[in-house]
Protein backbone atom coordinates (compact mmCIF):
# COMPACT_ATOMS: atom_id res chain seq x y z
CA UNK A 1 0.00 0.00 0.00
CA UNK A 2 2.33 2.76 -1.27
CA UNK A 3 -0.60 5.10 -0.82
CA UNK A 4 -3.45 6.40 1.87
CA UNK A 5 -5.56 3.77 2.72
CA UNK A 6 -9.08 3.40 1.35
CA UNK A 7 -12.45 2.05 3.68
CA UNK A 8 -15.22 0.73 0.91
CA UNK A 9 -18.59 0.68 2.41
CA UNK A 10 -20.61 -2.01 0.52
CA UNK A 11 -23.76 -3.77 0.97
CA UNK A 12 -27.34 -3.89 -0.43
CA UNK A 13 -29.50 -1.18 -1.26
CA UNK A 14 -30.71 0.88 1.90
CA UNK A 15 -28.37 -1.00 4.37
CA UNK A 16 -27.39 2.16 5.77
CA UNK A 17 -24.14 3.10 3.75
CA UNK A 18 -24.41 6.61 3.23
CA UNK A 19 -25.64 7.02 6.35
CA UNK A 20 -22.58 5.59 7.68
CA UNK A 21 -20.44 7.35 6.23
CA UNK A 22 -22.65 10.72 7.43
CA UNK A 23 -22.13 9.23 10.74
CA UNK A 24 -18.28 8.88 10.46
CA UNK A 25 -17.78 11.88 8.14
CA UNK A 26 -18.78 15.27 8.10
CA UNK A 27 -20.47 14.46 4.74
CA UNK A 28 -23.92 14.75 3.68
CA UNK A 29 -24.88 12.11 1.13
CA UNK A 30 -28.19 11.84 0.16
CA UNK A 31 -29.71 8.74 2.24
CA UNK A 32 -33.12 7.49 1.83
CA UNK A 33 -35.61 4.04 2.47
CA UNK A 34 -35.73 3.52 -1.41
CA UNK A 35 -32.94 1.64 -3.45
CA UNK A 36 -30.18 3.13 -5.15
CA UNK A 37 -30.79 6.41 -3.36
CA UNK A 38 -27.01 6.79 -4.10
CA UNK A 39 -25.63 6.51 -7.59
CA UNK A 40 -22.28 7.78 -7.94
CA UNK A 41 -19.95 7.12 -5.41
CA UNK A 42 -19.30 9.61 -2.44
CA UNK A 43 -15.62 9.94 -0.74
CA UNK A 44 -15.21 11.55 2.28
CA UNK A 45 -12.91 11.92 5.02
CA UNK A 46 -13.75 9.94 8.64
CA UNK A 47 -11.18 9.55 11.35
CA UNK A 48 -9.91 7.10 13.12
CA UNK A 49 -9.06 7.18 17.00
CA UNK A 50 -5.33 6.12 17.92
CA UNK A 51 -3.89 6.51 21.24
CA UNK A 52 -1.04 9.28 20.19
CA UNK A 53 2.39 9.06 20.51
CA UNK A 54 2.47 12.15 22.53
CA UNK A 55 0.61 10.65 25.29
CA UNK A 56 3.25 7.72 25.71
CA UNK A 57 6.69 9.65 25.31
CA UNK A 58 8.62 11.27 28.42
CA UNK A 59 5.56 10.54 30.53
CA UNK A 60 3.27 12.54 28.40
CA UNK A 61 5.26 15.94 28.47
CA UNK A 62 4.10 16.66 24.98
CA UNK A 63 0.31 15.73 25.14
CA UNK A 64 -0.56 19.49 25.80
CA UNK A 65 1.52 20.50 22.73
CA UNK A 66 0.61 18.31 20.38
CA UNK A 67 -0.35 19.89 17.29
CA UNK A 68 -1.93 17.44 14.25
CA UNK A 69 -1.85 19.47 10.96
CA UNK A 70 -4.81 17.32 10.19
CA UNK A 71 -7.15 16.03 12.34
CA UNK A 72 -6.75 16.65 16.02
CA UNK A 73 -5.88 15.56 19.64
CA UNK A 74 -7.00 15.77 23.06
CA UNK A 75 -5.24 17.33 24.91
CA UNK A 76 -6.26 15.11 27.85
CA UNK A 77 -6.42 11.66 26.81
CA UNK A 78 -4.36 11.93 24.24
CA UNK A 79 -6.56 10.09 21.91
CA UNK A 80 -5.72 11.39 18.51
CA UNK A 81 -8.62 11.51 15.46
CA UNK A 82 -6.14 10.53 12.50
CA UNK A 83 -7.84 10.87 8.82
CA UNK A 84 -8.82 8.04 6.92
CA UNK A 85 -10.57 8.07 3.72
CA UNK A 86 -13.86 6.37 2.81
CA UNK A 87 -16.12 5.60 0.03
CA UNK A 88 -19.70 4.88 0.06
CA UNK A 89 -20.80 3.56 -3.19
CA UNK A 90 -24.26 2.12 -4.79
CA UNK A 91 -25.97 -0.67 -3.63
CA UNK A 92 -25.28 -4.47 -4.70
CA UNK A 93 -27.80 -6.73 -5.57
CA UNK A 94 -27.68 -10.32 -6.44
CA UNK A 95 -25.73 -10.78 -9.79
CA UNK A 96 -24.82 -7.62 -9.86
CA UNK A 97 -21.41 -8.98 -11.89
CA UNK A 98 -23.61 -9.42 -14.59
CA UNK A 99 -24.91 -6.21 -14.22
CA UNK A 100 -27.89 -6.91 -12.95
CA UNK A 101 -29.10 -3.61 -10.73
CA UNK A 102 -26.42 -0.80 -11.30
CA UNK A 103 -24.39 -3.75 -12.31
CA UNK A 104 -20.25 -3.60 -12.77
CA UNK A 105 -19.49 0.48 -12.43
CA UNK A 106 -19.81 0.25 -8.91
CA UNK A 107 -17.85 -3.13 -8.45
CA UNK A 108 -15.28 -1.56 -10.08
CA UNK A 109 -15.66 1.81 -7.97
CA UNK A 110 -14.25 -0.54 -5.19
CA UNK A 111 -11.07 -1.26 -7.02
CA UNK A 112 -8.99 0.67 -5.08
CA UNK A 113 -10.40 0.07 -1.61
CA UNK A 114 -8.18 -1.65 0.59
CA UNK A 115 -10.69 -3.30 3.22
CA UNK A 116 -14.46 -3.11 3.39
CA UNK A 117 -17.23 -2.53 5.39
CA UNK A 118 -19.96 -4.36 4.55
CA UNK A 119 -23.10 -3.09 5.92
CA UNK A 120 -25.89 -5.53 6.70
CA UNK A 121 -29.39 -4.77 7.29
CA UNK A 122 -30.22 -6.82 10.55
CA UNK A 123 -33.61 -5.13 10.68
CA UNK A 124 -35.18 -7.19 8.21
CA UNK A 125 -37.53 -4.41 6.79
CA UNK A 126 -35.62 -4.97 3.60
CA UNK A 127 -34.95 -7.54 0.99
CA UNK A 128 -31.90 -8.41 -1.04
CA UNK A 129 -32.63 -5.62 -3.33
CA UNK A 130 -32.94 -3.20 -0.71
CA UNK A 131 -37.10 -2.82 -1.40
CA UNK A 132 -39.27 -2.68 2.01
CA UNK A 133 -40.68 -5.93 3.09
CA UNK A 134 -40.51 -7.25 6.92
CA UNK A 135 -39.04 -10.64 8.28
CA UNK A 136 -36.27 -10.97 5.86
CA UNK A 137 -33.24 -13.11 7.19
CA UNK A 138 -30.49 -10.88 6.02
CA UNK A 139 -28.12 -13.81 6.95
CA UNK A 140 -28.17 -14.54 3.50
CA UNK A 141 -26.44 -11.38 2.54
CA UNK A 142 -23.56 -11.84 4.13
CA UNK A 143 -22.80 -14.61 1.66
CA UNK A 144 -24.22 -13.51 -1.36
CA UNK A 145 -21.97 -10.21 -0.87
CA UNK A 146 -18.43 -11.76 -0.96
CA UNK A 147 -19.75 -13.95 -3.26
CA UNK A 148 -20.58 -11.05 -6.16
CA UNK A 149 -17.32 -9.70 -5.63
CA UNK A 150 -15.32 -12.92 -6.35
CA UNK A 151 -17.42 -13.56 -9.36
CA UNK A 152 -16.81 -9.82 -10.59
CA UNK A 153 -13.12 -10.46 -10.10
CA UNK A 154 -13.38 -13.90 -11.51
CA UNK A 155 -15.29 -12.54 -14.74
CA UNK A 156 -12.82 -10.30 -15.86
CA UNK A 157 -10.16 -12.74 -15.23
CA UNK A 158 -12.36 -15.62 -17.00
CA UNK A 159 -13.10 -13.33 -20.19
CA UNK A 160 -9.14 -13.11 -21.23
CA UNK A 161 -7.81 -16.51 -19.79
CA UNK A 162 -6.57 -17.32 -23.28
CA UNK A 163 -4.68 -14.59 -24.07
CA UNK A 164 -3.57 -14.42 -20.52
CA UNK A 165 -2.07 -18.12 -20.56
CA UNK A 166 -0.89 -17.32 -24.13
CA UNK A 167 1.20 -14.48 -23.14
CA UNK A 168 2.23 -16.35 -19.63
CA UNK A 169 3.93 -18.55 -22.15
CA UNK A 170 5.07 -16.99 -24.75
CA UNK A 171 7.34 -14.44 -22.16
CA UNK A 172 7.98 -17.30 -19.76
CA UNK A 173 6.62 -15.62 -17.19
CA UNK A 174 6.37 -16.90 -13.18
CA UNK A 175 2.46 -17.76 -12.21
CA UNK A 176 2.60 -15.19 -9.32
CA UNK A 177 4.12 -12.52 -11.91
CA UNK A 178 1.47 -13.14 -14.46
CA UNK A 179 -1.52 -13.24 -11.82
CA UNK A 180 0.08 -9.78 -10.37
CA UNK A 181 -0.42 -8.57 -13.88
CA UNK A 182 -4.04 -9.38 -13.75
CA UNK A 183 -4.38 -8.27 -10.38
CA UNK A 184 -2.82 -4.79 -10.71
CA UNK A 185 -5.82 -3.03 -11.41
CA UNK A 186 -7.38 -3.70 -7.71
CA UNK A 187 -4.02 -2.17 -6.56
CA UNK A 188 -2.69 -5.69 -5.61
CA UNK A 189 1.21 -6.49 -5.10
CA UNK A 190 3.58 -9.58 -5.30
CA UNK A 191 3.89 -9.94 -1.55
CA UNK A 192 -0.59 -9.84 -2.10
CA UNK A 193 -0.89 -12.61 -4.65
CA UNK A 194 1.91 -14.97 -2.88
CA UNK A 195 -0.18 -14.27 -0.21
CA UNK A 196 -3.64 -15.32 -2.09
CA UNK A 197 -1.93 -18.48 -3.66
CA UNK A 198 -0.47 -20.19 -0.80
CA UNK A 199 -4.15 -19.52 0.90
CA UNK A 200 -5.50 -21.20 -2.23
CA UNK A 201 -3.70 -23.98 -3.25
CA UNK A 202 0.08 -24.02 -2.81
CA UNK A 203 0.46 -26.59 -5.18
CA UNK A 204 -0.64 -24.46 -7.89
CA UNK A 205 1.87 -22.66 -7.78
CA UNK A 206 3.99 -25.75 -9.00
CA UNK A 207 1.56 -26.48 -11.54
CA UNK A 208 1.99 -25.01 -15.43
CA UNK A 209 -0.32 -22.47 -15.84
CA UNK A 210 -1.71 -23.88 -18.80
CA UNK A 211 -2.96 -26.82 -17.12
CA UNK A 212 -5.47 -25.03 -14.86
CA UNK A 213 -9.03 -25.90 -14.67
CA UNK A 214 -11.95 -23.52 -14.05
CA UNK A 215 -11.88 -24.80 -10.63
CA UNK A 216 -8.61 -23.72 -9.87
CA UNK A 217 -9.04 -20.40 -11.46
CA UNK A 218 -11.55 -20.07 -9.18
CA UNK A 219 -10.01 -21.41 -6.14
CA UNK A 220 -7.23 -18.62 -6.53
CA UNK A 221 -9.90 -15.80 -7.03
CA UNK A 222 -11.39 -16.72 -3.81
CA UNK A 223 -8.29 -16.57 -2.39
CA UNK A 224 -7.51 -13.42 -4.07
CA UNK A 225 -10.72 -11.41 -3.03
CA UNK A 226 -9.71 -12.62 0.65
CA UNK A 227 -6.38 -11.22 0.98
CA UNK A 228 -7.47 -8.21 -1.35
CA UNK A 229 -10.81 -7.21 0.38
CA UNK A 230 -10.47 -7.99 4.17
CA UNK A 231 -14.07 -6.94 5.23
CA UNK A 232 -15.56 -6.17 8.59
CA UNK A 233 -19.15 -7.32 9.08
CA UNK A 234 -21.58 -4.25 10.44
CA UNK A 235 -24.69 -5.10 11.95
CA UNK A 236 -26.84 -2.23 11.03
CA UNK A 237 -30.08 -0.80 12.43
CA UNK A 238 -29.55 -2.79 15.86
CA UNK A 239 -31.97 -0.33 16.97
CA UNK A 240 -35.08 -1.87 15.61
CA UNK A 241 -37.13 -4.51 17.36
CA UNK A 242 -36.38 -7.38 15.35
CA UNK A 243 -32.86 -6.68 15.23
CA UNK A 244 -31.81 -8.86 18.16
CA UNK A 245 -32.38 -12.28 16.94
CA UNK A 246 -31.19 -11.55 13.30
CA UNK A 247 -27.90 -10.36 15.21
CA UNK A 248 -27.08 -14.18 17.12
CA UNK A 249 -28.05 -15.85 13.99
CA UNK A 250 -25.28 -14.03 12.19
CA UNK A 251 -22.87 -14.18 15.08
CA UNK A 252 -23.46 -17.83 15.40
CA UNK A 253 -22.95 -18.56 12.12
CA UNK A 254 -20.29 -16.48 11.28
CA UNK A 255 -18.13 -17.12 14.46
CA UNK A 256 -14.66 -15.87 12.70
CA UNK A 257 -15.60 -12.81 11.23
CA UNK A 258 -14.86 -9.61 12.41
CA UNK A 259 -18.79 -8.04 13.66
CA UNK A 260 -19.52 -4.75 14.81
CA UNK A 261 -22.87 -3.69 15.73
CA UNK A 262 -24.30 -0.29 14.70
CA UNK A 263 -27.15 1.78 14.33
CA UNK A 264 -25.90 4.33 12.22
CA UNK A 265 -28.80 6.80 12.24
CA UNK A 266 -28.43 6.95 16.14
CA UNK A 267 -24.67 8.28 15.62
CA UNK A 268 -25.87 11.14 12.76
CA UNK A 269 -28.93 12.42 14.94
CA UNK A 270 -26.39 12.62 18.12
CA UNK A 271 -24.03 14.58 15.83
CA UNK A 272 -26.71 16.81 14.51
CA UNK A 273 -27.55 17.37 18.18
CA UNK A 274 -24.09 17.96 19.05
CA UNK A 275 -23.78 20.80 16.39
CA UNK A 276 -26.99 22.61 17.76
CA UNK A 277 -25.50 22.19 21.22
CA UNK A 278 -28.20 20.46 22.47
CA UNK A 279 -26.09 17.46 24.01
CA UNK A 280 -22.34 16.88 25.21
CA UNK A 281 -21.32 13.30 23.23
CA UNK A 282 -18.18 11.40 23.91
CA UNK A 283 -17.56 9.74 20.74
CA UNK A 284 -17.43 6.20 20.35
CA UNK A 285 -19.25 5.85 24.10
CA UNK A 286 -22.71 5.67 25.75
CA UNK A 287 -21.86 9.14 27.77
CA UNK A 288 -23.90 11.22 26.01
CA UNK A 289 -25.20 14.65 28.30
CA UNK A 290 -28.44 16.99 27.80
CA UNK A 291 -29.18 20.38 29.50
CA UNK A 292 -31.32 18.21 32.11
CA UNK A 293 -28.39 16.03 33.50
CA UNK A 294 -26.57 19.38 34.12
CA UNK A 295 -29.43 20.79 35.36
CA UNK A 296 -29.69 18.08 38.22
CA UNK A 297 -26.19 18.82 38.99
CA UNK A 298 -27.64 22.13 39.21
CA UNK A 299 -24.82 23.98 37.37
CA UNK A 300 -27.03 24.71 34.33
CA UNK A 301 -25.88 28.09 34.00
CA UNK A 302 -22.61 27.04 32.48
CA UNK A 303 -23.13 23.30 30.42
CA UNK A 304 -23.45 25.90 27.01
CA UNK A 305 -26.64 23.40 26.49
CA UNK A 306 -29.54 24.20 25.08
CA UNK A 307 -32.73 22.79 26.80
CA UNK A 308 -34.72 19.95 24.30
CA UNK A 309 -37.99 20.17 23.67
CA UNK A 310 -40.65 17.50 24.64
CA UNK A 311 -40.33 15.99 20.99
CA UNK A 312 -36.51 15.93 21.02
CA UNK A 313 -36.20 14.80 24.28
CA UNK A 314 -38.40 11.54 23.82
CA UNK A 315 -36.51 10.90 20.71
CA UNK A 316 -33.11 11.38 22.88
CA UNK A 317 -34.29 8.99 25.66
CA UNK A 318 -35.49 6.69 22.73
CA UNK A 319 -31.60 6.62 21.64
CA UNK A 320 -30.27 5.84 25.01
CA UNK A 321 -32.38 2.92 26.02
CA UNK A 322 -32.53 0.78 22.38
CA UNK A 323 -28.96 1.98 21.53
CA UNK A 324 -26.65 3.49 24.13
CA UNK A 325 -27.48 1.66 27.33
CA UNK A 326 -28.00 -1.68 25.50
CA UNK A 327 -24.75 -1.56 23.70
CA UNK A 328 -22.42 0.82 24.90
CA UNK A 329 -22.24 2.92 22.21
CA UNK A 330 -23.55 3.45 18.54
CA UNK A 331 -21.00 0.79 17.26
CA UNK A 332 -19.91 3.51 14.64
CA UNK A 333 -16.20 4.49 15.72
CA UNK A 334 -15.82 0.89 16.61
CA UNK A 335 -16.37 -0.13 12.78
CA UNK A 336 -13.94 2.03 12.03
CA UNK A 337 -11.84 0.82 14.24
CA UNK A 338 -12.13 -3.09 13.05
CA UNK A 339 -11.60 -2.23 9.88
CA UNK A 340 -7.93 -0.56 10.49
CA UNK A 341 -7.32 -3.72 13.13
CA UNK A 342 -7.98 -6.22 9.80
CA UNK A 343 -5.96 -4.42 7.91
CA UNK A 344 -3.28 -3.89 10.01
CA UNK A 345 -2.80 -0.01 9.94
CA UNK A 346 -0.84 1.64 12.62
CA UNK A 347 -0.01 5.39 13.08
CA UNK A 348 3.17 6.17 12.42
CA UNK A 349 4.71 9.64 13.11
CA UNK A 350 7.82 11.42 11.18
CA UNK A 351 8.92 13.70 13.07
CA UNK A 352 12.01 16.59 11.77
CA UNK A 353 13.86 16.04 15.17
CA UNK A 354 13.63 13.26 17.13
CA UNK A 355 14.64 15.13 20.18
CA UNK A 356 11.98 17.57 20.10
CA UNK A 357 9.14 16.23 17.95
CA UNK A 358 8.48 19.70 16.29
CA UNK A 359 8.69 21.49 19.27
CA UNK A 360 7.32 24.17 19.77
CA UNK A 361 5.26 24.72 16.88
CA UNK A 362 4.96 21.47 14.94
CA UNK A 363 4.78 18.82 17.69
CA UNK A 364 3.37 15.24 16.24
CA UNK A 365 2.08 17.61 13.15
CA UNK A 366 2.15 14.21 10.87
CA UNK A 367 0.56 11.03 11.35
CA UNK A 368 0.08 8.61 8.65
CA UNK A 369 -1.50 4.93 8.44
CA UNK A 370 0.46 2.35 7.29
CA UNK A 371 0.25 -1.48 7.50
CA UNK A 372 1.96 -3.24 10.09
CA UNK A 373 5.30 -4.63 8.82
CA UNK A 374 6.08 -2.00 6.59
CA UNK A 375 9.81 -1.64 6.46
CA UNK A 376 11.18 1.66 7.20
CA UNK A 377 12.71 2.14 3.89
CA UNK A 378 9.00 1.91 2.40
CA UNK A 379 7.85 4.92 4.98
CA UNK A 380 10.79 6.96 4.04
CA UNK A 381 9.86 6.80 0.31
CA UNK A 382 5.83 7.11 1.19
CA UNK A 383 7.15 10.78 3.16
CA UNK A 384 9.98 11.98 1.15
CA UNK A 385 9.37 10.66 -2.30
CA UNK A 386 12.34 10.41 -4.22
CA UNK A 387 14.71 12.79 -1.73
CA UNK A 388 17.69 10.61 -0.67
CA UNK A 389 17.95 9.38 2.52
CA UNK A 390 21.55 9.67 4.14
CA UNK A 391 20.14 7.67 7.27
CA UNK A 392 16.74 7.53 9.56
CA UNK A 393 16.49 7.74 13.45
CA UNK A 394 14.24 6.36 15.78
CA UNK A 395 13.35 7.45 19.31
CA UNK A 396 16.14 8.26 21.53
CA UNK A 397 18.55 9.73 18.09
CA UNK A 398 19.16 5.71 17.78
CA UNK A 399 19.66 4.83 14.15
CA UNK A 400 17.31 2.72 12.70
CA UNK A 401 17.70 -0.09 10.10
CA UNK A 402 16.00 0.78 6.27
CA UNK A 403 14.98 -2.71 6.59
CA UNK A 404 13.43 -2.76 9.78
CA UNK A 405 9.89 -3.13 10.04
CA UNK A 406 7.24 -0.81 11.91
CA UNK A 407 4.58 -1.66 14.40
CA UNK A 408 2.58 0.06 16.66
CA UNK A 409 5.04 1.44 19.33
CA UNK A 410 7.93 0.21 17.57
CA UNK A 411 9.99 2.48 14.67
CA UNK A 412 6.31 4.49 15.14
CA UNK A 413 8.07 7.28 15.63
CA UNK A 414 10.99 8.14 12.71
CA UNK A 415 12.80 11.05 11.75
CA UNK A 416 13.95 10.68 8.01
CA UNK A 417 17.89 12.76 7.37
CA UNK A 418 18.40 13.29 3.80
CA UNK A 419 21.73 14.11 2.24
CA UNK A 420 23.03 15.23 -1.10
CA UNK A 421 21.62 13.86 -4.15
CA UNK A 422 23.83 10.89 -5.25
CA UNK A 423 26.04 11.10 -8.02
N1 LIG B 1 -33.62 2.11 12.05
C1 LIG B 1 -32.53 2.44 11.37
N2 LIG B 1 -32.62 2.90 10.11
C2 LIG B 1 -31.47 3.21 9.46
C3 LIG B 1 -30.19 3.07 10.07
N3 LIG B 1 -29.25 3.45 9.16
C4 LIG B 1 -29.92 3.82 8.05
N4 LIG B 1 -31.26 3.68 8.22
C5 LIG B 1 -32.33 4.02 7.25
O1 LIG B 1 -32.24 3.12 6.15
C6 LIG B 1 -32.57 3.80 4.93
C7 LIG B 1 -31.48 3.62 3.90
O2 LIG B 1 -30.31 4.30 4.32
P1 LIG B 1 -29.16 4.77 3.31
O3 LIG B 1 -28.01 5.21 4.14
O4 LIG B 1 -29.68 5.68 2.28
O5 LIG B 1 -28.84 3.35 2.64
P2 LIG B 1 -27.79 3.01 1.48
O6 LIG B 1 -27.23 1.68 1.86
O7 LIG B 1 -26.83 4.11 1.27
O8 LIG B 1 -28.77 2.82 0.24
P3 LIG B 1 -28.48 3.00 -1.35
O9 LIG B 1 -27.70 4.24 -1.56
O10 LIG B 1 -29.84 3.06 -1.95
O11 LIG B 1 -27.73 1.76 -1.77
C8 LIG B 1 -32.82 5.26 5.30
O12 LIG B 1 -34.21 5.47 5.44
C9 LIG B 1 -32.11 5.40 6.63
O13 LIG B 1 -32.68 6.39 7.44
C10 LIG B 1 -30.14 2.60 11.42
O14 LIG B 1 -29.08 2.47 12.04
N5 LIG B 1 -31.33 2.30 12.01
MG1 LIG C 1 -26.45 5.23 -0.35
Amino acid sequence: MARDPLIGIVGKPSAGKSTTLNALTDASAKTGAFPFTTIDPNQATGYLQVACACGRIEGGKYKKLCKPNYGSCNHETGQRSVPIMLLDVAGLVPGAHEGRGLGNKFLDDLRHADALIHVVDVSGTTDAEGKATRGYDPLRDVEWLQDEIFRWVEGNLKGRWGSIVRRHTATKSTIVATLQNQFSGYGSTTDLVNRALDEAVPKLKERALENWDADDLATVVRAFTHQKFPTVLSLNKMDHPDADKNVSKIIKHYPNEKIVLTSAISEVFIRKLVKQKYVRYEEGTEFLDTFEDFEHEGTETDCGLKPLDERLKARVENVRDLVLYRFGSTGVVQVLQAAADILGLVPIYPVKNIHNFGAPEAVFRDCMLVKRGTTVAQVAKRVMGDIPIMYIEGLGGLKVAEDDTVDAGKNDVLSFKTGPRAK
